[in-house]
């Protein structure tokens, strides 16, 4: 897949302010800071489009990406984040799951989830949830730069195996790094493979 445009094209706190065309959505979520708005620059090969920041919370809204004038990236505000107030947090869980479990205009969600980390137990409840949703998703590894390939092969297979405790078939799993571009084509061939 060749990303022959992406421009910004809105921000939403509800269902009603979303894109009103019927193009469909592929979407980014995680715990705060795990690296969603970094991989929507890296895949878009646009390095300012989405906001990054080294403090978690940085995105707080729905912000919709137009691409090739035929389908949208969101980057979604991260779950989780401890610091924030428990009225912000209650807003934030409110707009992440009316937008996952109610809007129809989501083709697919990628999980992201820290490559270097054990399973953690609010990922695999929002995993356990989704599925349970039967929302369609798969699941990203960020940040593998930070470790060697050997290391992140084997924190995929122990995923794998933890969800398999639970599921009978495992979604789609990537391994990614935004520094190093690492996944790109993965994940813009999988999208591809959906829009035909
Ligand atoms: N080394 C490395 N750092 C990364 C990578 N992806 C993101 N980061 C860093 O991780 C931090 C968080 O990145 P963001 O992309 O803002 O994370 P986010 O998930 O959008 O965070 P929120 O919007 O706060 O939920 C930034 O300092 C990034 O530079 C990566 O692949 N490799
Ligand atoms: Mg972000």
């Amino acid at each position: 897949m060749i990303i022959r445009s992406a421009e910004f094209k809105c921000s939403s706190s509800r269902l009603g302010q979303l894109p009103g065309d019927a193009l469909p959505d592929f979407a980014f979520i995680g715990r705060s800071n795990v690296g969603k708005s970094s991989l929507i620059n890296m895949l878009t090969a646009r390095p300012s489009l989405a906001k990054v920041s080294s403090t978690p919370g940085k995105t707080r809204l729905v912000n919709h990406f137009l691409i090739n004038n035929d389908w949208y990236l969101v980057d979604l505000p991260g779950y989780g984040y401890a610091r924030a107030s428990k009225d912000a947090r209650a807003g934030l869980a409110r707009i992440i799951t009316d937008y996952v479990l109610r809007c129809e205009r989501m083709h697919f969600l990628f999980v992201l989830v820290d490559s270097r980390h054990e399973p953690q137990a609010i990922d695999l409840e929002f995993i356990t949830m989704l599925g349970r949703e039967g929302v369609p998703f798969g699941i990203v590894f960020t940040k593998c730069d930070k470790q060697s390939p050997g290391r992140t092969e084997a924190g995929m297979e122990h995923y794998k195996r933890r969800l398999l405790e639970q599921w009978e078939e495992l979604p789609p799993m990537f391994a990614t790094s935004s520094e190093k571009r690492t996944g790109r084509e993965e994940i813009l061939d999988f999208i591809e493979r959906c829009l035909k």
